[in-house]
């Protein structure tokens, strides 16, 4: 009798459930009804055999209870009853499966107009693609890719010259306009999904995927990775604005060309050199780091990080946070630099100075601080010689104080907390993984032998 009213209380609070719980879809902001009409139509299915079945099997322990002067009947074959369930259960597959098929022909046949656009994913970036005036997307290949080609454009393809390339997390579309997303991937495995859009597609690293949507609605939507693609999947997260169409040709307009990007020749070390004069009365001639002025060690970082922390300082995404007294002090600095040549050409000219070795300032165990590093290791490398692919700086040869002061900004949101900020923002739970302020002194002293 219990029993039976477990089953009875398990089917009324399920439904009760679904009735009044709050997850649901999120609002649809794209044409694919027809995905939530097939979830809805499983979901009745299924419904209807959950109560069907329990309920059932609730009568069936209630009405045929133990009963002393009763004997059970045996019967281990019923073609009727075999051939009448096997139908129904048939007539069942059958239906929640049909509309999956006629949704998923619709999915994969793009329609003649749709613009096009290109996602990349990497560990743990997003960054896209438009066709430019031609139409069409230039070849790539993954041999091509460096700092100065992040997507891998083949330099062969005239046809690439007018794409416009998107670096950065935020992809924006014109709303009322079917648009194919073709997918690459240059590493592992990702995902791309917009759960908004009812989009979800695998990417996989040497071909390419493809989903099409129209957007519907105007608004901000996030992209998620749904692939475990390494130690920071959690961090890989974009979002896409559906803009009116002429918000997001001003948009468009405003994003580089290949072309563009070509015709800036390599870096100019020289005038790079003329504006770094002022950045040496902290960070010294060399770029060796000034304890005194609390300027930290420049000799051996890459141009691409270096560019990178320039333009977060010039675009308040670092340096901006009301506690972070040493940023404000480079925010001033980095806006003595005009343009985003003057940026490239002293990142450049930056990575010319040799590195050396620097003095422990701490106290700190190197044995235990190696058990620590493990995990950075995976994105700093082993020796924390920094990773382009990874986009994770080099460490090895900075200040030890200044790694803390980093370590500490990090893990109270002074520094990679910024919305804009997707390389910080990795940061901000690893650096959270060291317990303590004795973790993070014998990992820097670790850091000191490298
Ligand atoms: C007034 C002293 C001062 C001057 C001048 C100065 N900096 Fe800095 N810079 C700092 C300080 C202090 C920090 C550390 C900020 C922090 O702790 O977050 C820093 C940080 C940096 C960083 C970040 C390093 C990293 O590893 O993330 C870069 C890059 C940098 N400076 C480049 C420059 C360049 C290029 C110039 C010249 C245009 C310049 N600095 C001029 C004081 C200065
Ligand atoms: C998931 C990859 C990843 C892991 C793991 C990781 N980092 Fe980082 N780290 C980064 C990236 C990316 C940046 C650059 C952030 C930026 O561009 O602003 C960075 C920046 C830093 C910086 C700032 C360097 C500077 O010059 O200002 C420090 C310090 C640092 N990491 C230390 C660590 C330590 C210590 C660990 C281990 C507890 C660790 N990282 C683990 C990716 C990682
Ligand atoms: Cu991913």
């Amino acid at each position: 009798m219990k029993l039976v009213i477990v089953l009875v209380l398990l089917v009324v609070g399920s439904f009760v459930f679904h009735w009044l719980s709050p997850w649901w879809f999120t609002p649809l902001a794209s044409n694919w009804s027809t995905v939530d009409t097939t979830v809805d139509i499983t979901l009745y299915i299924t419904a209807f055999v959950f109560f069907a079945v329990n309920i059932f099997m609730a009568y069936a322990i209630y009405r045929y209870r133990f009963n002393a002067k009763r004997r059970a009947h045996y019967e281990p074959e019923n073609k009727k009853l075999e051939t009448w369930l096997t139908v129904i259960t048939a007539i069942g597959v059958a239906a929640m499966l049909a509309p999956g098929l006629i949704v998923w022909a619709d999915f994969i046949d793009v329609p003649e107009d749709a613009d096009v656009v290109e996602v990349v994913g990497q560990q743990w970036q997003w960054s896209f693609r438009f066709p430019g005036e031609d139409g069409k997307l230039g070849e790539v290949d993954a041999r091509y890719i460096g700092p100065e080609n992040p997507f891998g454009m083949s330099p062969d393809d005239p046809a690439g010259s007018d794409d416009v390339l998107v670096s950065s997390n935020e992809l924006h579309l014109p709303v009322d306009r079917p648009v194919k997303v073709n997918m690459r991937s240059k590493d592992v495995l990702h995902n791309f999904a917009v759960p908004q859009f009812r989009v979800k597609m695998d990417m996989v690293p040497g071909l390419v995927s493809y989903v099409w949507f129209t957007p519907t609605r105007t608004g901000k939507f996030d992209i998620l990775c749904m692939e475990l693609c390494g130690i920071g999947h959690y961090a890989m997260r974009g979002s896409v604005v559906v803009n009116e169409e002429e918000d997001f040709n001003a948009w468009l307009a405003q994003q580089p060309t290949w072309g563009q990007l070509q015709g800036r020749g390599p870096a100019d070390t020289v005038a790079g050199k003329a504006s770094y004069a002022v950045c040496g009365s902290c960070h010294g001639q060399s770029g060796e780091g000034n304890a005194a002025m609390n300027a930290p060690s420049l000799a051996g970082q890459s141009a691409w990080y270096v560019e990178r922390q320039l333009n977060y300082y010039r675009q308040g995404i670092r340096g901006a946070h009301e506690k972070d007294t040493y940023g404000q002090q480079m925010v001033g600095m980095a806006q003595t630099l005009p343009d985003d040549a003057a940026v490239r050409n002293v990142s450049a000219y930056i990575a010319t100075f040799t590195p050396h070795k620097v003095d422990s300032t701490l106290d700190g165990d190197p044995a235990r601080g190696k058990a620590h590093y493990t995990t950075c290791g995976a994105c700093h490398g082993a020796s924390a010689q920094g990773n382009y692919a990874l986009q994770a700086p080099r460490l090895a040869g900075q200040e030890d104080w200044y790694l803390k002061r980093q370590l500490q900004n990090f893990r109270e949101g002074v520094r990679g907390s910024h919305e804009a900020d997707s390389y910080g923002h990795q940061m901000v739970l690893m650096a959270r993984s060291l317990q303590n302020e004795q973790s993070i002194n014998d990992l820097l002293a670790y850091l000191n032998t490298l």
